[in-house]
């Protein structure tokens, strides 16, 4: 398809105002978001986008785990839609940008276009994925991997949050629950654009990231069972401390992704106590163990040494020890063809740019198996996310925005 004229840019100021509004509903506490998936809150945001969408003349449809598509016609309705997505669901203690940055950018591409009456051969579709922060409910990325055919659906609704209410429930009960079959709609070719979520672009002074590759995720799920005891009287030749446990394994998880610098990472993040209490010695822990790496050998070797160096450390301590595997996707390599548009819009628009890895999970890294799929990353301050202080410019959030455009309406044919 011809390739778009250089002057054509986005509304930066327009994106950029979208961005506060919905940034108003679910507020954290510092100054970021707490719009947790399948609270109110995410409730009222998806209402606030959908009014948006239809505002801007697009028709809404949702799947049965509540991803929301905003569809803008094209003149050929035999042809596939090209889709722009991402989540507005956040972090409890998450950034202003973190997803909201991509579904937005999106709408705002198909507000350029209304603006200029720009026709395209494809469709063009905005998605708004549910839960892709896997915060309230684990996974992360369910709604998308369910979409790829990765994940269960029965499966997901039955995931369950820190006070037992089940996710098949939440999302009847906020009322989005829809009619659509997940997996059901074909995809031309799939873009998203996110913050980067690390140091690397603005450290270098760079406006773009051309994503290539996205690291793979395992997440692990452990429970450590001891004997609570009173923290004062119990001798220590009897405790069985649980949360001493933990600690020598999560000890283990840092010497093992240190063992393959400088790619692999990998740290516990959610950590639960039981009983919790300042003068018991925990009888139990259950905590998440969240290991990442492009290359999958190193992926599995992190895996493998995990659940050997836990189960030594449990036995050893006299410990019960459950081992559960929560999420596993493998590094993806994005579409050369999507690429190469991201990459030809930053050179045409004059942004300075470099190909990256993408360190976080996107849904993106699950539609890459259905679709055509390719990323495009705008820098964030001190690369900083999934923290209240999460922090970007305006100019980075629009020369992303302009590059999404870009890519998407050479892929979706402009037509005259
Ligand atoms: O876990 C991730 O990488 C994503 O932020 N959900
Ligand atoms: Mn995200
Ligand atoms: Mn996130």
């Amino acid at each position: 398809m011809a390739a778009p004229g250089e002057n054509l840019r986005i509304n930066g100021a327009r994106l950029w105002e979208s961005i506060h509004e919905i940034a108003k509903i679910g507020p954290g506490v510092a100054g970021g978001s707490n719009r947790q998936t399948l609270t109110d809150e995410d409730a009222e945001g998806r209402a606030l986008f959908q009014s948006w969408c239809e505002a801007a003349g697009l028709e809404m449809g949702v799947d049965a785990m509540g991803t929301m598509f905003a569809t803008r016609a094209g003149t050929d309705p035999e042809a596939l839609p090209v889709f722009i997505g991402s989540h507005l669901d956040t972090q409890p203690t998450g950034g202003r940008y973190d997803g909201v940055l991509g579904v937005l950018g999106g709408l705002e591409v198909v507000r350029t276009l209304n603006d200029l009456g720009i026709k395209t051969k494809h469709p063009i579709i905005v998605a708004n994925w549910t839960n892709e922060e896997g915060t309230r409910f684990a996974p992360a990325m369910v709604a998308s991997g369910v979409f790829a055919g990765a994940i269960d659906q029965d499966w997901a609704y039955g995931r369950t949050d820190a006070k037992g209410l089940r996710f098949g429930d939440e999302l009847e009960r906020i009322g989005w629950k829809g009619p659509e079959a997940v997996g059901a709609r074909k995809i031309h070719a799939y873009f998203e654009l996110h913050i980067e979520q690390g140091p690397i672009l603005e450290a270098e002074g760079k406006d773009i990231g051309v994503v290539t590759h996205g690291q793979g995720t395992y997440w692990t799920q452990l429970t450590l069972t001891g004997v609570a005891a009173h923290t004062g009287s119990t001798p220590m030749p009897m405790r069985k401390n649980a949360g001493l446990g933990m600690a020598r394994i999560l000890q283990l998880v840092d010497e093992i992704a240190w063992s393959h610098a400088p790619d692999a990472v990998g740290a516990a993040g959610h950590i639960d106590v039981f009983p919790n209490s300042r003068n018991v010695i925990p009888g139990k822990v259950v905590f998440t163990v969240d290991f990442r790496s492009p290359d999958l050998a190193v992926l599995q070797d992190m895996e493998k040494r995990l659940y050997e160096g836990a189960q030594k450390i449990a036995d050893e301590m006299g410990l019960g020890l459950e081992l559960e595997n929560v999420n596993r996707f493998d590094p993806v390599t994005f579409d050369a063809g999507c690429v190469k548009a991201i990459r030809d819009a930053a050179e045409r628009l004059g942004y300075s740019h470099r190909d990256i890895i993408s360190g976080a999970g996107h849904d993106a890294c699950w539609i890459n198996r259905v679709a055509p799929t390719a990323m495009v990353m705008c820098p964030c301050v001190g690369g900083l996310s999934h923290n209240e202080a999460e922090e970007i410019s305006q100019e980075w959030a629009a020369a992303g925005a302009d590059v999404l455009f870009h890519a998407v309406i050479e892929t979706a044919g402009i037509v005259e």
